[in-house]
């Protein structure tokens, strides 16, 4: 593989990608509100780190650098379903954010109903892409069932209402942990296995782990980082659950488990999925 670094391989990836997915939604959007509302979103500088991986994995898998473009489809569904979920995820009756990412939310800067819009215009049209994709019909099929499944009622929507209708009760570990999972966890595991998946690779219970871990360690990394600025202090996190120091190690034993896994993995390039636990370390 020639490229080694998960940071390297988004600066090869990311500016093309990133290309797609504008041109893709205004040529297909043709309500002018709803696609300012889309793309507002969708360029509000997040770091793409779902697609990212997909991409990292298929490239793993043997997928060349020049063939990745026949697997952006897939991956900008997975990037469409992730931004969905932050917009509904702001909303006044949900997390009730003003701002995301620095910037005004969805609905702060195109009011409420357009930002409901917005988001279930991104949801379905990541599954228009995914059926529109050059990829053969099993693969596509996969897709669709893979992102079903961890992004809808069995997965991230799940985590969500588990999330607003118990904020009023203090979680257990256990409770906690299987709520980040559906939450967080789900759509890192869709966009890592869709990976290996759209590749041909065959899915080992390694790359299983390491994507549960990654996952999980995600969502800890964010509640660490957000630690020292009181907005979450009455939230179901683990810094508030079990303290700052013991999260920390939590998130530390993740990473070392996830890296393990994916050094089990012999049919497959480590360099990337390796490098990419890097970001747990910043
Ligand atoms: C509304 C169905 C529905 C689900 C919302 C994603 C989500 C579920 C809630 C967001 C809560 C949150 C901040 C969770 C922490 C982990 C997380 C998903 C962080 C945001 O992901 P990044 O860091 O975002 O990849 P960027 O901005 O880079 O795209």
């Amino acid at each position: 593989m020639e490229i080694k670094k998960f940071s390297d391989f988004c600066e090869q990836v990311l500016p093309d990608f990133n290309q797609f997915l504008n041109d893709r939604l205004n040529s297909e959007i043709k309500q002018e509100t709803l696609k300012q509302a889309m793309l507002y979103s969708l360029n509000a500088g997040g770091k793409r780190v779902r697609p990212m991986l997909f991409l990292a994995v298929a490239y793993s898998s043997g997928v060349k650098l020049k063939d990745l473009p026949k697997y952006f489809d897939i991956a900008g569904a997975i990037e469409l379903v992730h931004t969905y979920s932050l917009i509904h995820d702001d909303l006044p009756e949900m997390d009730d954010s003003d701002y995301r990412r620095g910037k005004l939310s969805n609905h702060k800067k195109f009011g409420v109903g357009p930002a409901v819009l917005a988001g279930d215009g991104l949801l379905t049209q990541a599954f228009y892409w995914i059926a529109k994709s050059s990829l053969n019909t099993d693969k596509r099929m996969a897709a669709v069932r893979i992102l079903s499944h961890n992004a809808g009622p069995m997965g991230m929507v799940a985590g969500q209402m588990t999330d607003i209708t118990m904020e009023d009760k203090v979680l257990s570990e256990s409770e906690l942990t299987t709520l980040h999972k559906e939450k967080t966890a789900d759509l890192m595991m869709a966009a890592i296995t869709m990976g290996a998946f759209c590749a041909d690779h065959e899915l080992s219970k390694n790359l299983v782990l390491y994507a549960q871990d990654v996952g999980l360690a995600f969502q800890l990394k964010d509640d660490l980082d957000d630690c020292g600025d009181g907005e979450d202090a009455d939230k179901n996190t683990f810094p508030n659950l079990i303290g700052k120091e013991a999260t920390e190690t939590k998130l530390n034993e993740l990473v070392k488990e996830a890296f393990n896994a994916v050094l089990k993995e012999d049919k497959f390039d480590k360099n990337l999925l390796v490098s990419f636990l890097d970001y747990f370390k910043e």
